[in-house]
């Protein structure tokens, strides 16, 4: 599959010019995730915990498929000062504190703060009041540290952000040239079907839009698990009660908190249960029969004044602008398709909770 990706120079607050002297063949790329069993996938986890972000970090610490090289925290379900040590918490919990954790973004790229804590609970563990964690985070920044790591191992570390997108802004406007150099990003975020916080707009694409559109304009290939499939892997207590029985201590942590949830949802009168959005995103790292993707020409909407971070997927013969003011411009054309993205549009959601629940039966 030949793929000429729409690549915009970076150009928010950064002169440094892109490098595209072919280091890496964005076709090889861009091929499906590779199968080996034998070498771990390297991959960096920038996280806003976050109930389901503690199931995501969880499934990714326990599968011998990839080798976390990091988790960069952000701020984005609750504040940096809750999200980075629930992110040491959930390290601890899941006895990986050979894993380093960077603290990063405390707000959004130009936007005040909106965390979503109502879904969270005011702590971001759905209210468990799990000890202090006894490590520290490292003292480089989370984007410093995703610079570095990329540095040291170009075209082999996959990002993937289960939060708003600034710190991985931010370390693709300090290091333009990370584009060149990192092979994908697999994400959780957007939708092709309306949003969850407005009408239009996923929470994570929401709370930062010209972050997202700076991740979605870099060329980066991109895998977006959006609300389209994420809303379609809900907790029940059939699925619960599976995980509940199961003995182990990061099997217990994670039923704790969805538990807890739950009845805090009951409590506020409603019967929702929670829907497990950033772990989906990551068993695209592990199961390629879970999720379905489709190619889309993806931009994010940072102008809106009602519609800021929708994500819009353009297939072949859209216009992509909208018509000129009268008198103010030319008819916009119908551009050619360039994909930039591949967006998840089916799920199996019963063998993700298989994959999930069995996953999570680790530690002591
Ligand atoms: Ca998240």
């Amino acid at each position: 599959m030949s793929i000429r990706l729409n690549r915009r120079q970076f150009t928010l607050g950064c002169g440094a010019t892109v490098t595209v002297a072919g280091l890496w063949n964005r076709t090889r790329l861009w091929a499906a995730i590779p199968e080996s069993p034998i070498k771990p996938r390297r991959i960096i986890i920038d996280t806003d915990p976050g109930v389901d972000d503690a199931f995501a970090l969880m499934l990714a610490l326990g599968s011998p498929e990839l080798k976390v090289e990091a988790i960069t925290a952000v701020a984005g379900n609750v504040p940096l000062e809750l999200t980075l040590p629930n992110a040491l918490r959930l390290r601890e919990i899941c006895g990986r504190n050979d894993v380093p954790v960077a603290g990063g973004a405390a707000s959004p790229l130009l936007r005040k703060l909106v965390t979503a804590s109502y879904a969270h609970g005011e702590n971001g563990l759905g209210g468990v009041e799990f000890p202090a964690p006894v490590t520290k985070p490292v003292e480089e920044k989370a984007a410093d540290l995703i610079v570095r790591l990329v540095r040291q191992h170009p075209g082999e570390i996959t990002l993937v952000p289960i939060g708003p997108l600034t710190n991985i802004a931010l370390a693709l406007r300090a290091a333009p040239e990370l584009a060149e150099m990192v092979p994908q990003i697999v994400l959780m975020g957007g939708s092709l079907s309306g949003g969850n916080e407005t009408p239009s707009a996923e929470f994570n694409f929401y709370v930062d839009p010209e972050a997202a559109a700076m991740v979605f304009d870099s060329g980066i290939p991109i895998m977006m698990v959006g609300l389209d499939v994420t809303e379609k892997v809900v907790l029940t207590e059939e699925r619960l009660r599976r995980l509940e029985a199961n003995t182990k201590r990061v099997s217990r942590a994670a039923a704790r908190i969805a538990r807890s949830l739950v009845e805090t949802y009951r409590k506020k009168g409603h019967g929702e249960w929670p829907v497990l959005h950033d772990p989906l995103a990551v068993s695209a790292l592990l199961d390629p029969a879970i999720l379905t993707f489709e190619d889309y020409h993806v931009e994010i909407e940072t102008a809106g004044t009602f519609t800021a971070g929708e994500s819009v997927g353009f297939k072949p013969g859209y216009r992509r602008l909208s018509a000129c003011i009268q008198n103010a411009g030319p008819e916009p054309p119908v551009e050619e398709f360039r994909p930039n993205c591949k967006v998840a549009k089916a799920v199996d959601a019963p063998r993700f909770f298989d994959l999930l629940i069995s996953r999570l039966e680790y530690g002591v």
